[in-house]
């Protein structure tokens, strides 16, 4: 399972219409999208898919804004994806964030930064079960 991570483009790139330029940089970057959807993501949701920060100060801020307007939820593939994914978006503060980073490029603060990466194999399996069922996990070969 470690060739699997999850993605999500967050509100803040689709209401700034960067989410083809970060669909182009996912593919350009050498990930195959093994399945993707438009979404508008519930606060119930959120507070679901964020749970490992219920209590931090910014929770609420954070489940209101990912339920704000649509985002993409993504499954991805690569050889070490976890890892590669993560380098490919940045450092969580865009401020810190390498140039050449999704989140440089892209992101407007620390909490609107525009794409999410799961932190683990563990959590990629558990993002992407949240949000895709086996029957949308396509093989990508
Ligand atoms: P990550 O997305 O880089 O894994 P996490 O620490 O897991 O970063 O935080 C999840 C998300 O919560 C961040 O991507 C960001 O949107 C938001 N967030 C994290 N820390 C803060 C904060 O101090 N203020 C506001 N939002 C934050
Ligand atoms: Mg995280």
């Amino acid at each position: 399972m470690n060739n699997r991570t999850f993605a999500i483009i967050k509100p803040d790139a689709v209401r700034n219409n960067y989410d083809g330029k970060i669909i182009d940089q996912i593919l350009r970057s050498g990930f195959k999208v093994i399945s993707a959807k438009k979404i508008r993501m519930t606060k119930q949701q959120a507070e679901g898919f964020y749970a490992i920060h219920k209590g931090k100060p910014f929770y609420q801020e954070l489940t209101e804004f990912m339920s704000s307007g649509p985002s993409w939820v993504l499954a991805l593939e690569k050889e070490n994806a976890v890892v590669e994914w993560r380098k490919t978006i940045g450092a969580t503060n865009p401020a810190e964030a390498d140039d050449g980073t999704i989140r440089k490029l892209y992101a407007i603060s620390l909490g609107e930064n525009a794409v999410h990466g799961s932190d683990s194999d563990e959590n990629a399996q558990i993002e992407i079960a949240f949000f895709f069922s086996e029957a949308e996990l396509i093989a990508s070969q």
